[in-house]
């Protein structure tokens, strides 16, 4: 910290509105500010006045990806918990993870530290030199981004739901300020992002660059591209999967959101370990070991919902607290780690680890999942179960490399890994229990020796479904997605003229006022039924 920087004491409340408990938290301000300058500082501009939007476009929009995204809320459900009126930052104490910095930590002791125990930790000073230091703020991304369509959910068929740019920020600075869990951005599309229909298509930029990020030339392409904005960090730029070609499932996105959005209780597919760096804002996370049962982290309970918010609200309390008598809490029984990670931190997830995540303010990050040289065999074995073909074809890679040798390792280098691999032969297929997975994820699996621990919950938080007779659970909308893509083409289309009328339905509310409104959601109600007897659920 200079010497024009002074520390200031910002006051938190944390816990629910009846039970407030303050904690201070310190942040760097300027001498400026501290000497009460801030009534100076320019106002923020709103979105609205930055660019111009269409506000009936913008609200069947936003109405039509709230349908699509959660297709179990109806769209006046979205603030029902009022959870916008709790506070959720924590004090700087209880993020005890270390902090290195990457100019000063070689490979090796990153390695021997962190990677190889499989213990999480955060990195500081990767964003230096980033373009995406100086880029990736509202007022950047807005004017170079605002027709494109980035992911903010996915349907009931597993479709990826999309919103302009200039639409989802304005969302984010009205209506999702109430919202319990509001939409997020989270997309792993973002190297070859498309411009609305309406907007004149530019040429597509070549494919190699998706794969080159940070020295792609600008001449090469005409549409904007967030891959030049950084690069990965030292110690994760040697990722195997990148020998199993196009087909490699997706492993990185671009995140942005507002307060309260997040990533619900999950750990990352195939075994994969994750970096993730915050670029603007702040981020909490709770990490539990890879041998934390699963019944207790990500409990089923009566009108649950597997958001993040609904998390740190409803669950992350009960963690805390001391139980059957005893002093010691889940928390403390399983190693639960928290970190309030800052802008220019990089989290590192060894793979296995259940995590849980949440915005406390406006964020922007990138992530990516990878398979490293000393994860291979822990991957190896989850990808073999999970996507054989993809393991397949690493081996095969492998093998070839450890005759000719890489542009990055020799010959003896990919020996190594292919003879681990094949050693893996004699460790029989295991099962991966259906659970909770990244929502970048296509598989994961819980290898806990504790499944005989019950989180204790209070009886109205029992395991039950929903009020609608319908787990809303994220495993059992997950079953749920995975049944519905099995179904025959007829099927689908008939589901999306419901999700179509459902939409309309609610778009005639605006017109039919209240009374309409309470009969269309009885309506509502008996649609979903119908639904779900369809469905045979
Ligand atoms: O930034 C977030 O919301 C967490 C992302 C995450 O955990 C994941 O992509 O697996
Ligand atoms: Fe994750």
């Amino acid at each position: 910290m200079t010497a024009s920087q002074s520390l200031e004491f910002h006051m938190f409340t944390f816990g629910s509105h009846d039970h407030m408990i303050t904690f201070g938290i310190c942040s760097e301000q300027t001498e400026n500010q501290a000497n009460g300058t801030k009534q100076n500082q320019p106002k923020v501009k709103s979105v609205a006045e930055l660019v111009s939007i269409d506000f009936e476009k913008y609200e069947r929009k936003i109405k039509n990806a709230k349908v699509r995204a959660r297709s179990e809320l109806d769209i006046f459900e979205w603030s029902k918990h009022g959870y916008a009126k709790s506070n959720y930052w924590i004090p700087p104490f209880a993020d005890k993870v270390p902090r290195i910095e990457e100019s000063k930590v070689s490979r090796e002791e990153f390695i021997e530290k962190y990677e190889a125990p499989g213990l999480p930790v955060v990195i500081t000073g990767c964003t230096k030199g980033w373009p995406a230091e100086v880029k990736w703020n509202r007022e950047t991304l807005l004017k170079k981004f605002e027709a494109y369509r980035f992911k903010v959910g996915e349907d009931d068929n597993g479709n990826p739901v999309r919103m302009q740019f200039k639409y989802y920020l304005h969302y984010l600075e009205n209506e999702a300020i109430r919202d319990d869990s509001p939409l997020y951005i989270f997309d792993s599309s973002f190297g070859k992002l498309k411009k609305s229909s309406q907007s004149v298509a530019k040429k597509d930029e070549p494919s190699e660059i998706q794969d080159k990020p940070f020295e792609v030339p600008k001449k090469q392409y005409r549409r904007p591209c967030l891959l030049r904005d950084y690069k990965p960090p030292k110690y994760f730029d040697d990722d195997l999967f990148r020998f199993t070609g196009e087909k490699r499932p997706p492993y990185r996105w671009f995140v942005l959101g507002g307060e309260r959005s997040g990533t619900g209780m999950h750990f990352d597919p195939l075994g994969t370990s994750a970096w993730n760096t915050l670029l603007v804002g702040h981020k909490r996370w709770c990490l539990f070991p890879p041998s934390t049962p699963r019944k207790i982290i990500d409990p089923k309970m009566q009108g649950l919902d597997h958001e993040a918010v609904s998390w740190f609200t409803h669950v992350f309390p009960i963690l805390v607290k001391g139980h059957n008598g005893q002093e010691e809490s889940y928390a403390e029984k399983f190693g639960m780690i928290q970190v309030l990670q800052k802008p220019g931190e990089t989290m590192f997830v060894p793979g296995g680890w259940h995590h849980v995540v949440m915005n406390l303010d406006f964020t922007i990050a990138v992530t990516q999942n990878f398979c490293s040289p000393t994860s291979i065999e822990h991957v190896w074995l989850r990808t073999r179960n999970a996507r054989p073909k993809l393991a397949q074809k690493l081996l095969t890679k492998l093998t070839k490399l450890s005759n000719v040798g890489g542009k990055r390792h020799d010959k003896e280098f990919y020996i190594d890994l292919a003879n681990k691999i094949k050693l893996l032969d004699t460790v029989p297929a295991f099962f991966e229990s259906s659970t909770s997975s990244s929502s970048s994820s296509s598989s994961s699996s819980s290898n806990s020796s504790f499944d005989d621990y019950e989180l204790e919950v209070s009886e109205t938080q029992s395991e039950t479904e929903g009020s609608d007779g319908e787990c809303h659970c994220y495993n059992c909308k997950m079953k749920r997605k995975r049944k519905i893509r099995k179904e025959k083409p007829e099927k689908i289309k008939q589901r999306e003229e419901h999700v179509r009328q459902k939409i309309e339905g609610q778009q005639t509310i605006r017109i039919i006022g209240n009374k309409g409104k309470r009969n269309h959601d009885r309506i509502m109600n008996e649609d979903v039924r119908d639904k779900k007897k369809r469905k045979g659920i």
